[in-house]
């Protein structure tokens, strides 16, 4: 008899912590919709709600949850729906890519309501696979800089990225670095977000397929490998230049971009020996998912052929351990967060 009541008691107050736990669910799910007051249709909310609880732990890995500190355990299934597809669902393939009409700022901002201040986005709807910062090595090329924006961020949020874009501005008349550029956008992005990829790209190049993705690899990727420029070829074989991404392991690995390339060329060469030095080889889209198109330009000033590129390139296997990341010296004179892009404008000094 005792025994018996003893199972009930037990069985009630597993039913009222049941009950309770539901509630506790409600709850949340509830403070989530007054929170984010994204209550549309009801799939995605319901979705968006587990996605809230168990986001909760910041330092997530790509693939898996840490689940020893998730309040909620969604099964496998569901927790593979929470994070976005392998492949994204709203990608159209090539694309048409010309610079023949001007776009002003504004008309981008209009078409892209959603992406935050300073240039970042995230999928609403699934979590994305990578963090990706976007760097782009600038100086004086606003109207590059506006089709730049016009057509990557619609790309980028088809592709399902959680990215942050960084203009990198050289400041003053002294002889453009796009290494030491590279290098600064690098640390700065790394302040604001944890982000986990870092995309590099020449601020006039625009991919013409939204299958090629701007996130890392289990190797360094090289993106822009079919520029109209040189007639949809790869112009040599190790080649790391225009748009290029390493996650965070393989950047560290080879100290960064040189900080000692003024001038243009040679720069990215010493990149691709620091990668083959550290034992990595180069992954690419094929040469039609790898069309790119670039703006065409003049030359400009103070960015003159660096005389002393070659130079450099023999000697690589010394100044990657004692130019780069480590020895890297920077002012900031400014951080705006603008609509559209994070602007850091930055002295690198002189040669
Ligand atoms: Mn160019």
């Amino acid at each position: 008899m005792a025994g018996v009541t003893f199972s009930a008691g037990c069985f009630r107050r597993l039913c009222a912590l049941v009950t309770v736990l539901g509630a506790v669910q409600l709850l949340l799910a509830l403070v989530y919709i007054l929170y984010t007051k994204e209550t549309l249709s009801f799939m995605p909310f319901i979705n968006m709600a587990l996605l809230n609880i168990t986001r909760l732990p910041e330092n997530r890995s790509m693939d898996n949850m840490p689940s020893e500190t998730v309040t909620y355990t969604p099964s496998a299934s569901m927790e593979k729906s929470l994070i976005c597809p392998e492949t994204p669902p709203h990608l159209v393939g090539p694309l048409s890519i010309n610079f023949t009409h001007p776009i002003s700022l504004e008309a981008v901002q209009k078409n892209n309501p959603d992406v935050e201040e300073g240039g970042h986005w995230r999928p609403r709807d699934c979590i994305a696979r990578q963090k990706v910062a976007i760097i782009i090595p600038f100086r004086d090329r606003e109207s590059h800089l506006r089709y730049w924006l016009h057509y990557l961020h619609p790309i980028l949020q088809r592709q399902q990225q959680e990215y942050g874009v960084y203009v990198i501005n050289q400041y003053g008349e002294t002889t453009f670095n796009r290494g030491k550029l590279s290098n600064v956008g690098f640390v700065e992005a790394k302040k604001q977000f944890d982000y986990e990829c870092f995309v590099f790209s020449d601020v006039d190049i625009v991919p013409m397929d939204d299958r090629n993705f701007y996130k890392c690899y289990s190797q360094p990727r090289h993106l822009s490998v079919a520029l109209d420029k040189f007639e949809f070829q790869l112009p040599y074989a190790q080649i790391f230049g225009g748009v290029t991404a390493m996650s965070l392991e393989q950047f560290t690995k080879i100290n960064g971009y040189p900080n000692n390339y003024w001038g243009w060329g040679g720069e990215d060469d010493d990149v691709y020996q620091r990668l083959s030095m550290r034992g990595m080889s180069i992954s690419r889209p094929d040469s039609q998912t790898g069309r790119c198109r670039m703006i065409k330009h003049q030359r400009d000033t103070h960015n003159e052929l660096n005389p002393k590129r070659l130079d450099n390139l023999r000697h690589t296997r010394q100044t990657i351990n004692s130019d780069g990341l480590n020895s890297l010296q920077y002012r900031i004179v400014s951080v705006e967060k603008n609509p559209l892009y994070t602007n850091v404008t930055v002295d690198i000094g002189r040669p």
